[in-house]
């Protein structure tokens, strides 16, 4: 039985010690944090991704550093597991644990209790690929993961600077390669030329816009839209917009897929940009968030997001279902989560099931997948579409009884090629709109007519400790501090089509309150009293309460 590299690991721990004081945790979204702070966590996740490859027989792990939307300073860590999804939840508490260990000598008892509960063998194998963002602070951390790597023997890959989705991608490409279920060549070049040629497929002999004007957020998703880009070819012409990766502290900054969402603005860097009647879309910092809007004839700005994508892509792959004949078997589901706008979930449960889950990327796929054809996605612009195993095994074996069907058979097969089911991809899910559009022969107009958004407004509120709010009913109800739910729905009832709840976050040290209400300066006010409400409860003091909140 092989034991525990302790001599290796011990002098490579003691080059990333962690500070007293801190406490890490791995959230919805892995480790997030300051850049400058996250040094020791990198080593200590290098060491846990290859304790995991161990685990699973030494299956490729992924390792991605990025802090997505968040500001340039910040940045983080997530593991991705072999299959190309996020980390099992255990081992999110095991993550947690090793990254708080005090010292040296506390994180390989950690590490050794780690292996012993786990059962890992350690004689077996580790494989690991990693990749950044664009974020300065990147490098070195990498460096960092690179020890907690060598440190445990792991054979590593870097797959460089690329986007958290072409890093899922990569994880099931190599974990499949040379199986009958292969997900594709296992390179940031296989996976262009994958989404590429299903999407020229799938728009042969359609117009599609021209160009597409892509806010790629100054960062990652700037250098893997270009090669898409060229991959596309006439196809889609892009227009790549804030593509300055290297300008200091542009990233995210009033741009990006989260900017449009949180401040429902166009970029104002697109302003001379957009034109009449053209659409556009903004990816976030590690593009695996999308936003889509267009600008109408009278120079108004419009806003699509993840439910508007989701009520477009769900309608089309019903009626191809329906065309192929394979809408007895193929049953097509959504799965939202309670930032859903209340516009979206009337329109979508009228015509399909609709399950509402816990905000994290993890609930929404795992919901997902109890459905022959899973579509998630955040109203922030992340999601995708799974298509379950048996589904796929159908549609490889279906018997096209006509040529429409024929045709709307293959249109099914080259979307599961076209869309990423690993986790949400920005760029997959452009191609998957344009796709879309192209066969209705949609502008922004029609698609933003299939319903009404409710006007809302989300809002972030400091408070002293965020872990004294819980929650139930899928997030939508609170549970603690005791009390303030009742108060919450006293308030609600006194506003038309008022919706509002109430959740502390996973990825920022805030509380977050969203409302909704059929008039627009009714969902601002219910959102503001709420969160009144919440500072209130929080022991805020009266001389600090921030002035919209009165
Ligand atoms: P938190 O900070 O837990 O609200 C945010 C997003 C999530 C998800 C994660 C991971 C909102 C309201 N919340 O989570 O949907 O995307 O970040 O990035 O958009
Ligand atoms: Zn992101």
């Amino acid at each position: 039985m092989a034991t525990l590299p302790v001599d290796a690991i011990k002098p490579l721990a003691d080059k990333h010690p962690k500070p007293p004081n801190v406490l890490f945790q791995y959230g919805t979204a892995g480790f997030r944090t300051l850049g400058d702070a996250l040094d020791p966590v990198m080593f200590r996740v290098g060491v846990l991704a290859a304790l995991r490859s161990k685990r699973l027989d030494g299956k490729t792990i992924g390792v991605m550093v990025t802090a997505s939307h968040n500001p340039e300073p910040d940045n983080g860590v997530k593991l991705v597991d072999p299959r190309g999804e996020m980390l099992e939840v255990l081992w999110e508490n095991h993550a947690t644990t090793l990254a708080n260990a005090a010292s040296t000598e506390d994180f390989i008892a950690a590490v050794q209790t780690l292996v012993t509960n786990s059962r890992i063998d350690l004689s077996k194998p580790a494989r690991v690929v990693y990749a950044r963002d664009t974020r300065p602070s990147g490098p070195a951390l990498v460096a960092s993961l690179e020890d907690g790597l060598k440190a445990m023997g792991a054979e590593t890959r870097n797959a460089g600077v690329t986007t958290t989705p072409v890093l899922h991608y990569l994880v099931k490409a190599i974990n499949t390669k040379g199986t009958k279920d292969s997900y594709g060549d296992d390179s940031e070049e296989g996976y262009l030329e994958k989404l590429s040629s299903a999407f020229k497929k799938l728009v042969a002999g359609k117009s599609t816009a021209s160009p597409l004007i892509v806010d790629c957020a100054n960062g990652v998703g700037a250098i893997v839209g270009k090669k898409l880009a060229e991959a596309l070819g006439s196809s889609l012409p892009l227009n790549l917009q804030n593509t300055a990766i290297d300008t200091v502290g542009a990233l995210n900054n009033a741009c990006g897929a989260d900017f449009v969402k949180t401040s429902q603005k166009l970029p104002p860097s697109l302003a001379s940009v957009l034109k009449r009647g053209e659409r556009g879309c903004s990816l976030d910092g590690d593009a695996d968030r999308l936003i889509y809007y267009y600008m109408d004839e009278r120079e108004q700005f419009h806003m699509l997001d993840g439910d508007k994508i989701a009520a477009l892509v769900a309608a089309f792959i019903v009626d191809l279902t329906k065309s192929a004949g394979l809408e007895e078997v193929v049953q097509v589901g959504i799965v939202q989560t309670a930032y859903a706008n209340g516009g979206s979930t009337k329109y979508l449960s009228e015509r399909l099931p609709v399950k509402c889950v816990s905000t994290g990327v993890k609930h929404l796929h795992h919901a997902a997948e109890r459905y022959d054809v899973g579509v998630y996605f955040e109203a922030n612009g992340h999601g995708t579409v799974i298509f379950s195993p048996e589904t796929l095994e159908k549609l490889a074996t279906h018997q096209p009884s006509t040529p429409a069907q024929s045709t709307a058979l293959n249109h099914l097969i080259n979307l599961t090629k076209v869309i990423n089911q690993t986790v949400g991809d920005a760029l997959s899910d452009m191609l998957l709109v344009e796709i879309v559009l192209a066969h209705k022969s949609y502008s922004g107009v029609e698609w933003d007519a299939l319903y009404m958004d409710l006007p809302n407004r989300l809002v972030k509120v400091v408070v002293a400790d965020r872990h004294i709010f819980k929650t139930e009913d899928a997030e939508r109800r609170l549970v603690s501090p005791p009390g303030l739910q009742a108060r919450i729905d006293e308030l609600v009832r006194r506003y038309a089509g008022g919706r509002s709840f109430v959740r502390p976050s996973g990825t920022e040290d805030v509380v977050r309150v969203y409302a909704e209400a059929t008039i627009r300066s009714q969902a601002d006010e219910l959102a503001f009293r709420v969160a009144g409400l919440v500072y209130d409860e929080t022991g805020g003091d009266p001389a600090r309460r921030p002035a919209e909140f009165l």
